[in-house]
């Protein structure tokens, strides 16, 4: 920690005193990443009643925070993309014209940290040695962002040693300010690669290197210089003859990626081990072999509190133990916490995320709904030995999911990369508590990428298509639904440990192992080829949630017409044409019966 300045870097230093001059702090810290940094940080942060400790004995080196009620979640309709045209932000982003959004938020910036102490967060987003890694330094007015910041990402020394004197780095200006609604904005300028963010301290909206770089920015550089940067777990799967896999998977918000990460195999595959890569994000180029390798840029885990119990996903909750930040969720005046989904239920008395007295019983939520955990990577008993490694991991098989209660089967191949992009473009899902203002329902969340594509969609599909060319050994394609319901709402797959079975298969299936079944919309596991010994689930509920019912499928592939139009004059043809020749098949079949 240091109030001068640790560089020579002079584009750093003359960005860094501008913000200043704009922001009006008293006093201006540089963040040194140590350990000794940490522990003052954090003082600072309880004195403040920003933090509140939890019981140390319990949950060593934990603390809680409440946010503002008014700020629990990502915005999206206050995320901007502001590019010198519309086109290029494209029909699925909001847009300001750059000179606009510089001088709306340039008022609310005026003078906003009077009083305050400006933290200046150099980060790496990647590990640091790595090609693939990026360099960000993020201004914040916030202990609680600096902190969560030290977990998620490189910090400190380490990134301004990478930058050197004249390294290239992304500009993330962040102020929470008075956290006033009608002053929220989170602004993207990718031409200028920088971030100005305001009026949420919230995840997503305020660790500038997690959505606003890794993803939005991030989306952009890779499109221009050839590689993918995606909203993806990484696993690592060893089968119990020694054999190493990795797979990516999309799942959007609040869809599984964190507990598919960390999953722990049911009984009947005992030998399997399931390690993780990373849990949110995933820098995907093309390396040796010609395959897709990918790196987490991350370093800490933002996951959704409620559901995350011993049973669920003991790895979360180990990586909680120690040295963790919970946001929103509930907590005991004795410095313990809770959440909807905990190993036991409700103490008599708890205290809820809006800090008010709750009872036992009480018809709100103790814990609100996308309450968040921050936990160092480095406490994941199943963290991957290759999270650092600069070439980062092969990957073998891409996976797309979503939340969907019909129609999507437990699981499907694409036939090839182009009909596997189109699974990715057209992937539906209902909405979760991970953004806030969103209608209910099913929307369209291309590769889980809708919030976070930071140019036009149909360009990224594009994109998509083009990778093809690169990749020599491209990885197979799946879609998977765990959120598929009964007759009466129920979940009928058991999901979790259990979607085990289902990754068995998809390695068996890149490896070249087993035959698939051929559907009119893509492959599925032929019954004897999925291990079902030993799951919570009648022979019946097994074939209907991998079933591909035509009727549901016609009305799905006729629903894609409007999201298609949304997309507009750059949806890639061949991703329309894929659509027509499985409607026209599906229709076909159907006449037939
Ligand atoms: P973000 O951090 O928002 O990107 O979310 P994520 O995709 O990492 O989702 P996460 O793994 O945190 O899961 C979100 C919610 O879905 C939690 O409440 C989980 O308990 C629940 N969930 C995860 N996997 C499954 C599953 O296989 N089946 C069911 N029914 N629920 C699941
Ligand atoms: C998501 O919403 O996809 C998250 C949480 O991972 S946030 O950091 O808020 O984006
Ligand atoms: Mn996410």
């Amino acid at each position: 920690m240091a109030t001068t300045a640790p560089t020579t870097h002079a584009a750093l230093l003359r960005w860094v005193d501008e913000t200043a001059k704009l922001t009006k702090p008293d006093r201006i810290v540089w963040l040194d990443g140590s350990e000794a940094e940490r522990k003052r940080l954090t003082e600072e942060a309880v004195a403040a009643k920003v933090l509140i400790p939890l019981d140390q004995k319990k949950w060593p080196g934990c603390y809680y925070h409440h946010s503002n009620p008014n700020d629990v979640a990502r915005v999206e309709h206050l995320t901007v993309i502001c590019t010198p045209t519309r086109e290029e932000a494209g029909p699925t982003n909001n847009w300001m014209a750059p000179a606009d959004a510089y001088a709306k938020l340039g008022a609310i910036y005026d003078g906003c940290m009077k009083g305050r102490t400006m933290y200046v967060v150099p980060y790496i987003m990647g590990p640091p040695t790595s090609p693939f890694s990026k360099v960000g330094i993020e201004v914040t007015d916030s202990v609680y962002v600096a902190l969560n910041m030290i977990i998620m990402a490189r910090v400190g020394t380490v990134a301004l040693e990478r930058l050197g004197q004249d390294g290239e780095f992304n500009k993330g200006l962040h102020a929470v300010a008075d956290c006033s609604p009608d002053r929220r904005w989170i602004c993207h300028f990718p031409q200028d690669n920088t971030i100005w963010s305001v009026g949420s301290g919230y995840g997503g909206n305020a660790l500038l290197g997690k959505k606003c770089l890794a993803l939005r920015i991030g989306s952009y550089l890779a499109k221009n210089e050839g590689w993918l940067a995606e909203h993806m777990l990484i696993l690592e799967a060893e089968s119990p003859t020694g054999e190493v896999s990795y797979v990516a998977a999309a799942f959007p918000s609040a869809c599984g990626k964190t507990n598919f990460a960390m999953m722990i195999p049911p009984k009947t595959f005992d030998g399997w081990k399931i390690r993780t890569v990373g849990d949110d994000i995933a820098w995907m180029r093309v390396g040796e072999n010609g395959q897709l390798w990918a790196v987490n840029p991350e370093n800490g885990y933002f996951g959704v509190a409620p559901g995350t119990n011993r049973k669920t996903n003991p790895n979360a909750m180990d990586s909680v133990r120690k040295d963790s930040l919970f946001t929103n969720v509930a907590r005991t005046a004795g410095g313990d916490i809770w959440w909807e989904g905990w190993d036991t239920e409700a103490p008599a008395e708890l205290i809820d995320w809006k800090g008010a007295a709750w009872k036992k019983g009480s018809t709100e939520k103790a814990a609100h709904p996308n309450s968040r955990f921050t936990a160092p990577a480095s406490n994941n008993p199943a963290i991957s030995s290759k999270v650092n490694d600069p070439a980062g991991v092969p990957i073998s098989a891409i996976i797309f999911g979503g939340r969907r209660s019909t129609t999507v089967p437990l699981v499907l191949e694409a036939f090839n990369w182009t009909h596997g992009v189109f699974m990715g473009a057209t992937m539906g899902s209902e909405t979760t508590a991970a953004a806030v203002g969103l209608k209910e329902g099913v929307r369209r969340d291309p590769m889980a990428m809708l919030p976070f594509i930071g140019y036009d969609a149909g360009t990224y599909l594009q994109h998509w298509l083009d990778m093809q060319g690169r990749i020599p050994n491209p990885p197979k394609v799946y879609m998977v639904n765990w959120f598929r319901k009964d007759g009466n709402g129920k979940f009928m797959w058991p999901g979790y440990g259990d979607n085990m079975r289902v990754l068995k298969w998809i390695l068996d299936r890149a490896h070249g192992r087993v035959t698939a079944k051929e559907t009119l919309v893509g492959n599925v596991p032929r019954p004897e080829d999925i291990n079902l010994s030993g799951v919570d689930l009648t022979p019946e509920a097994a074939r209907k949630v991998m079933d591909v019912d035509l009727a549901e499928w016609e009305t799905e592939l006729e629903s894609q017409q409007e999201w298609f139009e949304k997309l507009g004059k750059t949806l890639p043809r061949p991703i329309a044409l894929q659509r027509d020749i499985l409607l026209e098949r599906v229709r076909s079949a159907r006449k037939q019966g």
